[in-house]
């Protein structure tokens, strides 16, 4: 039997805009933990091979540093470990992959044709590809077919199954199924596939083993798989983040906030990132985000609370009066019925309060 790993796009060094300064750089330091764990894995289930699917740096100018941390850490690993570059780290000249020494176990992709590396002692032939510019037009796959001589062929590739554009290796699943394939290990997609199939060949995205911001949400990590000697794959979902993206949506209509999320929130939250946003219905001041940031300190890592909540008809039914409040309701509730877009509308319902506030002499916080 043989044992694997599949991880795909660390995309190191990245930037994480969307935290202060020096949060981004401990994120970018705690991304290259993630190798270590990676190899500790490796080594603790006794991986007899590690398919990298590209896109391990986020640009082609990643740190020196980051680049001698990805060699040294892929090194210490006891097997052989196959590395084909993706559309962020495509292979050139100025690449890091060709600047450094790689350490002898570390065999790296770098042409778009595709090359194949034999492990007798496991009757298992590696194939990879690499993307040689930042675009890969044409498939990497195309007319590539393993022979059928009873050996266990894996692929590795960065690549875009099912693609609406063709810049990134377009992969179809017709593709995958004539490859004759035991495994295509792939990269790109940022989501976990789980395990898929084209024909006779099972195929998989990891997704990218930590999230790096809203859009790349929950559990995060790797693949570690199992070929037996029939040919049969299993794969195992493997945890490698160390923190999580969560988004959460919580109605606070007749609810306290706090208390809401209190019960909406798992124990543990702190090594995580949290986007909450509050829907429903509330009264004339909206949720208390000010408050409520203050109430949650220390509890996240990094924390972001929007109000998406809309105006209570209570408040709205004042537009009635005779008053300079009745009359800016008024005009506001014209508005906010004759809007087009849910934006429209949020920009109504906060200039409502903010009006409001300003009426009755009230800091809105
Ligand atoms: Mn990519």
């Amino acid at each position: 039997m043989l044992r694997f790993l599949h991880a795909a796009d660390f995309h190191l060094d990245s930037p994480f805009r969307s935290l202060a300064p020096e949060q981004a750089a401990a994120r970018r330091r705690e991304s290259r933990e993630l190798l270590e764990r990676l190899a500790r894995h490796a080594a603790q289930v006794q991986a007899d091979v590690v398919l990298l699917s590209g896109d391990l740096f986020d640009s082609d100018n990643a740190y020196r540093e980051t680049a001698e941390a990805l060699a040294r850490t892929l090194g210490s690993i006891p097997a052989p470990v196959f590395l084909a570059p993706g559309n962020h780290d495509w292979y050139g000249p100025g690449s890091p992959y060709a600047a450094l020494d790689w350490p002898e176990n570390v065999r790296i992709f770098r042409s778009s044709a595709v090359e194949s590396v034999e492990l007798p002692e496991r009757n298992t032939v590696v194939h990879g590809a690499a993307f040689t510019a930042l675009e890969q037009t044409g498939s990497l796959l195309e007319g590539f077919t393993a022979p059928a001589d009873g050996k266990c062929h894996l692929m590795v590739l960065h690549g875009d199954v099912g693609a609406s554009e063709a810049r990134y290796d377009p992969l179809t699943e017709e593709e995958i199924a004539r490859s004759g394939l035991t495994y295509l290990a792939l990269g790109h997609i940022h989501s976990c596939s789980g395990l898929r199939r084209a024909g006779a060949t099972v195929w998989a995205y990891p997704g990218c083993p930590e999230g790096r911001g809203f859009d790349e949400l929950g559990d995060k990590g790797i693949l570690e798989g199992t070929v037996d000697d029939r040919g049969t794959v299993a794969l195992t979902f493997v945890p490698l983040a160390r923190r999580r993206y969560e988004s959460l949506r919580l109605d606070v209509t007749d609810r306290q906030p706090l208390e809401a999320l209190e019960e909406a929130l798992p124990p543990q939250t702190a090594s995580d990132l949290y986007r909450i946003t509050f829907t429903g219905e509330t009264g004339e001041a909206g949720v208390d985000l000010p408050g409520l940031t203050e109430a949650l300190a220390g509890r996240f890592y990094h924390l972001e609370l929007r109000d998406e909540t809309r105006i209570r008809e209570d408040v709205w039914a004042r537009a009635q009066e005779d008053t300079l409040r009745g009359a800016f309701l008024r005009r506001l509730r014209l508005r906010w019925d004759g809007a087009q877009t849910e934006e429209e509308r949020q920009a109504i319902t906060a200039a409502a309060r903010f009006g409001l506030a300003a009426l009755d002499n009230r800091d809105l916080g």
